[in-house]
């Protein structure tokens, strides 16, 4: 490739497609959509300290007409954006309940989309980047229309997963299998331009950890153990390695899989799963961690090898460069200490 090529995302999701003769087209339109839908809510996300959108859902804005929350507006114009196509079965996402079938006047495709549409919406009244995640299947069911078996399928099974981060600048960051690569959006032309091709991990990584450490007290002991040791409190380690918390799961996640560094949400006494959903969080970074060079796992297992059993489910995320998530899990591994009696 020509260094100084300007390649949009439309392009280059075309490119991908003529790789694989045998591709209807159905899955380029999927991406083309969310990219479409990522740019609708990036401009909006932009305006959000100026137009009356924040707060509760209850609150009216200057027209008095009904406002929506940030994240259930975005969760419907994803929605929007996509169930008219003729390429998807359903939708589940995580601001709603069950599954949201397409609409009855539309045809139903092979793909599955599962999203959280404004991840890390608490931020959003502080001006902290937020981020949209998306993970996309394969229809598995017989049937014309998409059901909850075609959307509890593991990870592995993915066919493409992305996020797209607002922060300084928006990007969309996505995976078909064929390596990692991220768009940066051109506010003036409106487009996604891009900027980084095939993202991998960078091996060695910086030593950075990225977790909510008001949690400690909860914790087990070998997760507060593997926290004295990046701190080196143990002397065991050498070197302490760099604390990085924004509290928003894709901001986190895109800072560690460009500089390297592991982001942990462990389970701990008040959330015995972890806090992140498998779904819509956990399972689609997996799979672009994976294809980054970097690993996912729960602790135990690895997080794309997990059979999804509710739409909701949580798990606790041990994701970034694979020595941590190595060096994590044997942490988790190690028998909790004897309790003292007396
Ligand atoms: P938020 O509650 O703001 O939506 O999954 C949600 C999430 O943010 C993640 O984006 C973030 O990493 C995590 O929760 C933060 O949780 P804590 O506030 O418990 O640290």
């Amino acid at each position: 490739m020509n260094d100084n090529s300007v390649i949009t995302i439309e392009r280059h999701i075309i490119d991908q497609e003529r790789q694989h003769p045998e591709a209807t087209g159905a899955f380029s339109r999927i991406l083309y959509d969310i990219a479409l839908a990522a740019k609708i809510i990036a401009r909006e996300v932009k305006m959000a300290g100026l137009i009356d959108i924040l707060g509760g859902t209850d609150r009216t804005n200057v027209h008095g007409e009904q406002v929506k929350k940030l994240d259930v507006w975005a969760h419907e114009v994803i929605f929007k954006a996509l169930d008219h196509g003729g390429n998807l079965c359903c939708m589940a996402s995580e601001e709603a309940e069950e599954i949201m079938p397409i609409p009855d006047q539309f045809e139903s495709g092979n793909y599955v989309l599962l999203y959280d549409p404004l991840d890390g919406s608490s931020n959003i009244d502080a001006n902290v980047s937020i981020g949209t995640i998306f993970s996309l299947h394969r229809k598995i069911t017989k049937g014309p229309r998409g059901t909850i078996e075609d959307c509890l399928q593991k990870g592995r099974n993915q066919v493409a997963a992305g996020y797209v981060v607002y922060g300084s600048s928006t990007m969309l960051v996505y995976t078909t299998g064929a390596g990692v690569h991220g768009f940066t959006l051109d506010p003036g032309i409106g487009e996604f331009l891009l900027s980084h091709p095939h993202i991998r991990i960078p091996d060695p990584p910086q030593a950075i950890y990225s977790i909510n450490e008001g949690n400690y007290n909860r914790w087990s002991a070998g997760q507060q153990r593997l926290i004295d040791h990046m701190k080196d409190i143990d002397g065991s380690n050498g070197k302490a390695f760099s604390s990085r918390y924004i509290g928003s799961l894709v901001a986190d996640f895109h800072r560690n899989l460009l500089y390297g560094g592991i982001f942990m949400y462990p389970a701990d006494s008040k959330s015995p799963n972890g806090k992140l959903r498998l779904l819509y969080e956990a399972a689609p970074l997996a799979l672009i961690c994976k294809e980054a060079g970097g690993r996912a796992s729960d602790g135990m297992r690895d997080i794309l090898d997990i059979e999804p059993e509710q739409l909701h489910q949580r798990t606790p995320l041990f994701i970034g460069s694979p020595g941590y998530v190595a060096m994590a899990e044997s942490f988790i591994a190690e028998p909790e200490p004897a309790i003292r009696t007396g």
